[in-house]
């Protein structure tokens, strides 16, 4: 029996600690450590409720967009004035919202993942004149390697003009993404921490040119998803089709629902499914955050704490695991009877020849998460056409003494929702239940492993010093430890001093 420690565990946000237990060759058992502590939530209390939508967002500059709409979401229900948002300012709210899944989604595939499946450092034998090529080849020619090496050897598999093209658009996402921000930006105002998404709607006026700034590169984005991003995702299942097999995971998916539409429901609607396939329904009664192996106790942070090994809740449904994300939402949307989203995974997977339980898998996720690109482009495409130019996006509302609400909607990593009571007109309590506190959480009171660690259960090791499966498997969930960890103290209690020096 040996461990394999991989801590950090790089090309995450923020930092993930893995231990895996190897017996015979395989993973006997895993523990995913939240090493990095944050007291966000704490921040809000005492202060006007408005600031949520604004500071919650300064969890993660990734995924910012969903914070502001899940604080902004459970002002709404708090103030009473759900169901009252212009159309104008439930569009842009998707708008800005979808803007952020995309640069999410391209920065996660190509500048997080990719490395995993795709020897970049092969360019250094490029002979051709493309541009973006040379320019890589002439700073690996240089010797700089970084941040390409170190890394771990890989079993590398894609032919050379297939791994070529692959680098190649690994450098445009560079391009795409900054034109998802500048497009996020048009309604936003700015990004990291968009600055238009507030209780009420949004507080940018629809201009007839700001419709067209934002049109325009949209369709270079989706053009950019068409073309490269979901092939290359496909190309994934192609070359390494063990990987549609590991890193399955605990097999059960819950998403919230997001995207609101004219109808009152919504692009992705909430529910739960398994292996089955079958949609079953989702009330936020049934949430629990359990702190069994977590560094809590009752009163607040406990780092000394015996059993604990992660500063991650464990997130419960009813008691059980659940894995969220764009899987979650794809698969969901698929077991409730979307019509679109059925025909788009059943052609997937009748192209890859295979059956939609081998979407529960590593490889799954790199395609569920692609898949979702193409079809927010698409949506967006339509959604901009309904925006009304010069109508209202927002309206205004009085602010109550006591009231309580609650957000629910979707990141690009999966389900999150906002809570919070208000008291004398000020924040009593906040709480965040984020998506990697879900996915990266750590046992739970029944033991019962969290979806990352059940993902690494049974994996075979090859080779111990190069432990690129679990990698691969930790990565196809995409974790991001910063928004994972927070914590709020009920009693007010001091947690530490810190000097800053
Ligand atoms: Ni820091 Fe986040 C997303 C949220 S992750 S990226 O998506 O909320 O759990
Ligand atoms: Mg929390």
């Amino acid at each position: 029996m040996s461990k394999i420690i991989i801590d950090p565990v790089t090309r995450v946000e923020g930092h993930l600690k893995i231990e895996a237990v190897v017996e015979a060759g395989r993973v006997k058992e895993a523990r995913s450590s939240g090493t990095l502590y944050r007291g966000l939530e704490q921040i809000l209390c005492h202060r006007d409720p408005r600031d949520a939508a604004r500071l919650t967002q300064r969890v993660c500059g990734v995924c910012p967009v969903a914070h502001s709409t899940a604080a902004s979401l459970a002002l709404d229900d708090a103030f009473g004035i759900t169901g009252q948002i212009p159309p104008n300012g439930r569009i842009l709210r998707n708008l800005i919202l979808a803007s952020n899944f995309l640069q999410s989604h391209i920065l996660h595939f190509y500048h997080l993942a990719a490395l995993d499946w795709l020897d970049i450092t092969e360019i250094a034998k490029y002979q051709g004149e493309d541009p973006e090529l040379r320019s890589v080849k002439q700073f690996l020619d240089r010797g700089a390697l970084e941040p390409f090496v170190p890394r771990y050897q890989y079993d590398w598999r894609l032919p050379v003009e297939l791994n070529r093209q692959f680098s190649l658009h690994y450098l445009q996402a560079l391009r795409i993404r900054r034109k998802t921000q500048e497009m996020l930006s048009v309604f936003g105002g700015k990004m990291p921490h968009q600055i238009a998404i507030v209780p009420g709607g949004v507080t940018t006026p629809v201009l007839a040119d700001k419709i067209t700034t934002f049109a325009w590169r949209l369709k270079e984005i989706r053009q950019f998803v068409e073309e490269a991003y979901l092939p290359d995702a496909l190309m994934l299942a192609r070359f390494y089709p063990d990987y549609l097999e590991i890193g399955s995971g605990c097999g059960k998916l819950l998403s919230y629902g997001a995207f609101a539409l004219e109808n009152g429901e919504k692009f992705y609607q909430a529910g739960r499914t398994s292996r089955n396939m079958q949609w079953q329904s989702f009330d936020a009664d049934g949430l629990k955050e359990e702190i069994a192996y977590s560094w809590y106790d009752d009163n607040g942070p406990l780092p000394g704490k015996q059993k604990g090994y992660s500063w991650i809740k464990s997130p419960r449904y009813q008691e059980e695991v659940y894995e969220v994300g764009p899987l979650a939402r794809i698969l969901v949307n698929y077991a409730a009877g979307s019509k679109t989203i059925k025909s788009r995974v059943d052609a997937i997977c009748k192209k890859l020849g295979i059956h939609i339980s081998s979407l529960f898998s590593t490889v799954g996720r790199h395609i569920a998460r692609a898949l979702e690109a193409s079809l927010l482009t698409e949506a967006m495409t339509k959604w901009i056409e309904e925006l009304e130019p010069e109508a209202p996006a927002c309206i205004s509302y009085s602010l109550p003494g006591e009231a309580e609400g609650i957000g629910l909607t979707e990141a690009p990593r999966g389900a999150l929702c906002h809570r919070l009571t208000i008291e004398s007109g000020k924040v009593k309590e906040y709480q965040l239940i984020v998506p990697t506190t879900w996915n990266a959480s750590p046992r739970d009171s029944k033991n019962q492993p969290g979806p990352i660690e059940q993902a690494l259960e049974e994996v075979k090791i090859a080779d111990e010093q190069n432990p690129v499966s679990i990698v691969r498997i930790i990565r196809s969930f995409d974790p991001c430890l910063a928004c994972a960890v927070h914590f709020l103290t009920l009693r007010g209690q001091k947690v530490g001093e810190f000097f800053v020096s």
